[in-house]
């Protein structure tokens, strides 16, 4: 199987043209830097092995709940939506897993679709169950809902699925999966909110048993949508008592547009630190609701808070399994490729800012209860312009030191576009 591929030398080309500017800029900061006494190439090492895994329904066009506009040469299938990965890790040098959706991406040989990736150079992460669609041949519907169901029938279907999946992703190297259900209520009354949890509970506890013994099971929560009256796992206190009460490898992940407006998202993710039980984010951002925007395309400075949690728990060893990374945005008015590049770009830049923040200083300020202090220490890491660093990262990393205008100027998705004929609808939706 053949893919479009940037053309050879393309890279090289950009980056020796670059460099020079990049190396007086990276050098300049690393003299402020020392000034505040950070090791400038320890910093750039941090960035290098940071990574973000890119999520398989993200190369399309998403819509809304209104419309979905196609672009040019979107991926017909997995194999199509790999290439595009391809593409963004080249130029990033830090998404080099592809979280896969089923059955959207369910490939008819896992062996073959296994192999492919690895030529492209990618791997697996978590896989993602859905249930809160019904699939075309599927028996019994999801409409009033599906792990959670009145009818055990619909949940030992949904059940089945969830192990299906996990089949699917041993089979391609996977070691996670993420349950997110659309189960919920629209009308007081319509459930009981007490029975509806419980059998969401014991479903999630036969996934749990079959789960293999390296695997983790992310347990995602959402406020509302589709149901909008009371969602069956709908905020991170629900989801850590579905993990707390399933077993040791299950943990919750965090995306980061399903909470209600204002939740200091910062606090939650501290506190699922505390309880152990943080198994992931879901990247991406919103202004009003599940807007599903490009990761750091709103809020910067919340995506920075966050990742200053993350980074403060690192040192005091507060996370004994790292955290899964992965993208979850829709795109609807951007090159989906391009939103991705930059997106991955802004996860990691919350990161190495939040590296930059001076921990003695935050500590001492804390304890000395000086809050201005305190909150210009990180203002001070937040407005480092660390793009040089980032930038330097992905040209040792062997990715391009300015991947928008190395994306621009391929080609690549006029190549797709005369490849890949439009089709009316694929596979795909925004979870
Ligand atoms: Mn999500």
């Amino acid at each position: 199987m053949s893919a479009p591929v940037l053309a050879a030398g393309l890279v090289d080309a950009a980056n020796e043209a670059a460099l020079p500017a990049l190396q007086e800029d990276y050098d300049a900061l690393g003299l402020q830097l020392a000034r505040r006494s950070i090791e400038l190439e320890r910093v750039t090492e941090a960035a290098g092995r940071f990574s973000v895994a890119l999520p398989s329904w993200g190369v399309g066009s998403g819509g809304t709940r209104f419309a979905r506009f196609p672009g040019a040469g979107e991926p017909r299938d997995i194999f199509d939506k790999l290439a595009d990965c391809a593409v963004v890790h080249r130029l990033t040098a830090m998404t080099p897993r592809v979280s896969p959706h089923f059955p959207w991406d369910a490939p008819g040989d896992p062996a073959e679709l296994r192999a492919y990736a690895e030529r492209l150079g990618l791997g697996f992460d978590a896989v993602n169950s859905n249930t809160f669609q019904d699939s075309p041949g599927q028996a019994l519907s999801y409409k009033f809902g599906s792990l959670s169901h009145t009818d055990p029938a619909v949940r030992a279907q949904a059940i089945a699925h969830n192990l299906e999946c996990i089949r699917l992703g041993e089979s391609i190297g996977a070691k996670a999966l993420t349950v997110w259900i659309g189960d919920g209520a629209n009308f007081p009354g319509q459930q009981s909110l007490a029975r509806v949890f419980e059998r969401y509970l014991e479903s999630v506890a036969e996934i749990y048993a079959a789960l293999p013994p390296d695997w983790r099971l992310l347990l995602e929560y959402k406020l509302y949508e589709p149901a909008f009256y009371a969602t069956v796992v709908q905020d991170w206190g629900s989801a850590l008592l579905a993990a707390q009460a399933t077993g040791p490898r299950a943990a919750v992940l965090v995306d980061l547009g399903h909470h209600a407006p204002g939740t200091n998202i910062e606090q939650v993710v501290a506190r699922l630190i505390h309880a152990g039980r943080l198994g992931g984010f879901h990247l991406n951002d919103s202004k009003y609701g599940d807007d599903d925007l490009d990761a750091g395309a709103i809020a910067p400075y919340r995506l920075f808070l966050i990742f200053n949690e993350l980074v403060d728990a690192e040192r005091r060893n507060r996370l004994p399994t790292a955290p899964a990374y992965m993208l979850d945005q829709s795109h609807n008015v951007t090159d989906p490729i391009e939103s991705l590049l930059l997106s991955a770009s802004e996860a990691a830049r919350a990161y190495v800012q939040a590296c930059l923040v001076d921990r003695a200083a935050l500590d001492a300020a804390q304890g000395a209860n000086d809050a201005l202090l305190a909150t210009q220490i990180l203002k001070r890491a937040f407005t480092t312009d660390v793009g040089p660093i980032l930038a330097m990262a992905r040209y040792r990393g062997g990715g391009a030191i300015d991947p928008l205008a190395a994306y621009r100027a391929s080609g690549y998705r006029a190549m797709c576009a005369s490849g890949r004929p439009v089709r009316a609808a694929s596979g795909g939706g925004i979870v």
